[in-house]
């Protein structure tokens, strides 16, 4: 089987993980979309799209070279895109939490800025190109969201019908949008790693580094063909949401818990945090308040032995920095949910939301930007008579 995909976000996980499944699986081939910057086009199409992937563990260092991906459009040429669109098979998307624009009810905020701009005609987001690929097509397409969203395909679809109802249109094409969960720990590049690969024999303007490690659970519920990712290990399964619960209350909560708690500690990277006793002790106890509300079938004694292994590989230097980012969006996702089933009985998790609270705190207070969609109201909330209160209502957490 052979087919194309259209890929929104083509940022380095995309690179690690949906890129690599896809060269695995032959016969595909990937247009990728970057829709903030044409920085990655520019570095990769004087090599012809192809990059080198270091996949790294505690045993040293494998480098791939990916080919899969034979262009790189830019947001400035929706007509190029809609083009790519109209003959994908499947349309994929990482562009992480933010670029979902959806409120804290889960709904698409058609009050935020790119929204509304979008809704008069603009091409900021997502939702204007994933209509222009809708509209017009005379075959069936998947929507594939890969971020760490809670049933990501699900509010990808009820926010993009809100978001073509809002414009007075509606979604004629036959599509579906499966739930996915995704995992491969990917840190930002580095001119290390340039040297790195550059030295292996694999020179490239824009390498990854990843771990050995990926997981993928795709719903089965594909509107037309797809790549056999199975080969590499994909799992296709009739009920994603058991495996992203996992991944997303355990690796991600405790992953955000690591970062506030280790950036206020003067640590920088994930395996110095977690190999702290105070931070580990703080992380088992997610885990344990993770796996209580997670549904029975779920194995959670391996899922965490592994995840400590993989936090303290000592060949990936993944930033707290990097995770700590856009926390406003990724607390309700990673340790609301597990704070609210079990009615607040969770004083590790809420350990961690204060670790973030603290931490909003200390940066606005040394003047540092911060780097979350919420920002302004944030530091608003940091000035106030009564911060924590107000920025336990900014996360819907309920202190
Ligand atoms: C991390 C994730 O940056 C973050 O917030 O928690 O990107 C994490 O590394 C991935 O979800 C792992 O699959």
């Amino acid at each position: 089987m052979t087919g194309r995909i259209l890929h929104l976000g083509v940022g380095n996980f995309h690179r690690a993980h949906q890129a690599w499944y896809t060269q695995a699986a032959r016969g595909w081939q990937i247009t990728g979309v970057s829709l903030r910057s044409p920085a990655l086009r520019d570095k990769l199409q004087g090599q012809g799209f192809d990059y080198t992937l270091a996949l790294k563990d505690a045993r040293g260092t494998r480098l791939e070279r990916i080919t899969v991906l034979d262009d790189i459009l830019f947001a400035d040429d929706p007509a190029g895109i809609k083009a790519a669109g109209h003959q994908a098979d499947i349309i994929m998307l990482t562009v992480t939490e933010k670029g979902y624009h959806l409120g804290p009810d889960g709904q698409l905020d058609l009050e935020a800025p790119a929204i509304k701009a979008d809704l008069s005609g603009d091409t900021h987001t997502i939702y204007p190109f994933l209509l222009g690929a809708l509209e017009g097509r005379d075959k069936p397409v998947t929507i594939l969201s890969c971020d760490n969203l809670t049933a990501n395909g699900d509010s990808l679809r009820a926010a993009l019908s809100r978001f073509a109802q809002a414009c007075g249109k509606a979604l004629t094409a036959e599509v579906r949008f499966p739930n996915a969960m995704v995992d491969r720990i990917t840190p930002a590049t580095t001119d290390a790693l340039r040297e790195e690969v550059a030295k292996g024999g694999m020179a490239c303007a824009a390498p990854v580094e990843t771990e050995v490690f990926t997981e993928w659970v795709i719903e089965d519920d594909f509107a037309g063909p797809r790549p056999a990712w199975e080969v590499a290990g994909a799992q296709i399964v009739p009920d994603a949401a058991p495996y992203e619960m996992r991944k997303l209350r355990m690796l991600n909560g405790a992953h955000s818990a690591l970062a506030y708690a280790g950036l206020l500690k003067g640590q920088d990277y994930i395996h110095q945090a977690v190999a702290d006793p105070e931070l580990r002790a703080l992380i088992n106890g997610v885990f344990d308040e993770a796996s209580a509300t997670l549904p029975a079938p779920v194995e959670t004694d391996s899922y965490r032995a592994a995840l400590l292994d993989r936090f303290a590989n000592p060949a990936l230097k993944h930033s707290l920095r990097q995770i700590a980012m856009d926390g406003s969006l990724k607390l309700p996702v990673r340790l609301i949910g597990t704070i609210s089933d079990l009615n607040g009985a969770t004083p590790h998790c809420r350990k961690a939301v204060a670790a973030w609270m603290q931490f909003v705190q200390q940066e606005v207070a040394q003047g540092r930007a911060l780097d979350d969609p919420k920002a302004t109201q944030i530091s608003a909330a940091c000035a106030g008579d009564d911060p924590e209160n107000a920025l336990a209502r900014i996360i819907g957490y309920s202190a």
